[in-house]
């Protein structure tokens, strides 16, 4: 169990850290919150097999952060987004957005375009996702004949999400907002995939948090990031077959190696990793930056 402590950031109150980003809300000299704006900060820990790695990625929460203020602009005619400015302290320049405070909703959406993971498990269960029936004969890997929205609770910090039903959202957030954030979450997954596939990178699925700012819906947290969706390089896609993961392939190789010594089933914590595999996944992350975007990281 790591327990870093958060940086201290003046202007800042620390809220809330996850398993690798970090909440703070500006705060008045008086050491007030001022009203209406978040910072997130995306820090260079990642998790692997459900840890999260005592070795930190370089850059790995600046590339995260340029990743998915750029997505925020490419389905900025979708849906409207939080962020606000990239003026922050300098200790967390270029991995921290201020956005705006919005009420968020209580369920995440997620979308699937290709099966896996619970998805696939549900499928193999049932016959179908999230009560949506699919074709007989798919695989761990299929594309599906058209993205599925798969709901899921927010668990409590140190849970996983639970899959619940559309109707489960409905009762939450009403008939309308419901079907507005299903289709938007399958949206902005299709058009993300309209943008990757090209460019050489297959979005399995992905994650996104919606809030409200009065009676409008804004798309908040991060977006089609490898933290919040599956990468999957796609000249190695291969249904019928577990895919490898476009950005944690080299970790997981290596945690699971005999060089590694550690036993994924001890529920000993994995041993830190040697340098060229954390400069082979820095590496993952910033082409998938500059294959998306076209533009070069700059740190
Ligand atoms: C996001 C999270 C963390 C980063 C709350 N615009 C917003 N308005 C209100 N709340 C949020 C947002 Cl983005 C919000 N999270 C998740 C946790 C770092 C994001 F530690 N929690």
């Amino acid at each position: 169990m790591t327990s870093d402590t958060p940086l201290e950031l003046p202007g800042y109150a620390h809220l809330y850290s996850g398993k690798v980003r970090d909440l703070y809300a500006p705060v008045g000299a008086d050491g007030q919150q001022r009203g209406g704006r978040l910072l997130l900060v995306a820090s260079d820990r990642m998790s692997a097999y459900d840890f999260v790695l005592e070795t930190p990625i370089p850059d790995k929460g600046a590339v995260l952060t340029q990743l998915s203020l750029w997505w925020f602009e490419q389905l900025a005619d979708l849906v409207p987004h939080h962020v606000v400015s990239t003026d922050v302290p300098a200790a967390v320049a270029g991995r921290a957005v201020l956005v705006e405070r919005l009420d968020m909703l209580p369920v995440e959406c997620v979308a699937r375009a290709y099966l896996t993971g619970g998805g696939l498990a549900e499928y193999r269960t049932s016959g179908a996702v999230s009560g949506l029936p699919l074709p007989d004969g798919l695989v761990d890997g299929s594309r599906l004949p058209e993205p599925v929205f798969t709901p899921s609770t927010k668990a409590p910090a140190g849970e996983h999400d639970e899959p619940i039903p559309y109707e489960g959202v409905v009762a939450e957030i009403g008939t309308d907002r419901a079907a507005q954030v299903r289709d938007l979450t399958v949206r902005i997954l299709q058009r993300g995939n309209e943008i990757a596939k090209r460019r050489g990178i297959l979005l399995a699925d992905t994650k996104v948090e919606f809030g409200l700012r009065g009676d409008e819906l804004v798309l908040a947290d991060e977006v089609l990031t490898p933290d919040s969706s599956r990468f999957w390089p796609a000249d190695q896609w291969e249904p019928g077959r577990q895919q490898p993961s476009y950005d944690k392939q080299f970790v997981r190789d290596w945690l699971t190696s005999p060089a590694s010594g550690w036993d994924r089933d001890s529920g000993e914590a994995p041993p830190s990793l040697p340098e060229d595999v954390v400069e082979q996944t820095r590496a993952k992350y910033v082409e998938a930056y500059e294959r998306l975007t076209g533009q070069a990281f700059r740190a």
